[in-house]
């Protein structure tokens, strides 16, 4: 018997089996959920259908988090085959391309800071509200972050501000819906290749950099990752609410590096 029996969850994010949301999705399948999936472009359609059959899942609906009318969908074509669910996890985030490299100050525009804020952190309320009237009693919303949030990091740069934002809301969302039941936490995973990864300027050297100095000599995997977020949306995370969790072989921690 898996710890999350009975729970039903809405998976957001899935571009390919590389994905973070899919190896979120595959471990709460594991640990006994039903699940739901979303995709962002008739593009990742067909991908995102096959991994869906792959955990026994025929609910996939479009979803652009960009768009109201496109959430409101959402929410109105799952109820075709959910009255209500237990787990939100968002695992979305853009900021244009040309933004994620350089001199934080001199390539930061008006238009890409709010695209960044806009589908990093606040299609996390914009998920939420429309939810809500779905969210059964100890139910659960989850979000990915990155050390960015927190500390600079070589050409993150806009992004790690949409990550800050993205951290609050969560604090915030934790407060507003934790009397009706609902908790909202996050995970601050280390580097991981994906999608989103891909054509980032020296993530190769990033990879490595946290192998040689995270104490658990490692990078982290989508399993890994994945299994931290079946706990917290589980009833064994019953009383962590507003928290960000580091999955990152522990990299965070780290005062010297290179000693
Ligand atoms: P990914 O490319 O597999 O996933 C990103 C997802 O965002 C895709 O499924 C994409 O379709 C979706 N998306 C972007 N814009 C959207 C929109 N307008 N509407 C709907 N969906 C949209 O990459 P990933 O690395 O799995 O990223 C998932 C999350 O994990 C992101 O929040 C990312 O910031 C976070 N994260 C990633 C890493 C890493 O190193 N890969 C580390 C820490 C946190
Ligand atoms: O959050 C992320 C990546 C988010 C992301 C990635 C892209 C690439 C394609 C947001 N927007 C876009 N826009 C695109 O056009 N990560 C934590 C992974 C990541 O991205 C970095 C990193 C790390 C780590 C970018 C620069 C430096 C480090």
């Amino acid at each position: 018997m898996g710890f999350l029996e009975n729970k039903r969850a809405l998976i957001i994010g899935v571009a390919s089996n590389r994905s973070i949301a899919w190896g979120v999705a595959d471990a709460m399948h594991k640990q006994g959920a039903e699940l739901a999936f979303t995709y962002q472009n008739e593009k990742l359609q067909s991908r995102v259908e096959k991994l869906a059959t792959a955990t026994g899942s025929n609910i996939v609906l479009p979803c652009d988090v960009a768009s109201d009318e496109s959430i409101t969908d959402l929410f109105s074509g799952l109820k075709q085959s959910w009255s209500d669910f237990d787990i939100l996890v968002h695992s979305v985030a853009f900021a244009p391309k040309e933004e994620l490299a350089g001199d934080f100050v001199e390539n930061t525009t008006r238009e890409g800071s709010r695209l960044a804020h806009e589908i990093s952190s606040y299609s996390l309320t914009a998920l939420a509200k429309a939810a809500r009237p779905m969210l059964r009693e100890n139910s659960s919303i989850m979000s990915l972050s990155y050390l960015g949030a927190v500390r600079s990091m070589p050409n993150y740069n806009v992004m790690g501000l949409a990550k800050a934002s993205l951290e609050a809301n969560i604090r915030y969302m934790a407060y507003a819906m934790g009397p009706s039941g609902v908790r909202v936490n996050g995970i601050s995973a280390g580097p991981i290749r994906t999608l989103a990864a891909a054509g980032i300027g020296d993530f190769r050297k990033m990879l490595d950099h946290v192998e040689e100095n995270a104490p658990l000599r490692k990078n982290v995997s989508i399993e890994e990752v994945g299994n931290a977020a079946a706990f917290l949306c589980s009833d064994l995370a019953s009383g962590i609410t507003g928290e960000i969790t580091y999955v990152d072989a522990g990299y965070s921690t780290v005062g010297m590096s290179g000693y």
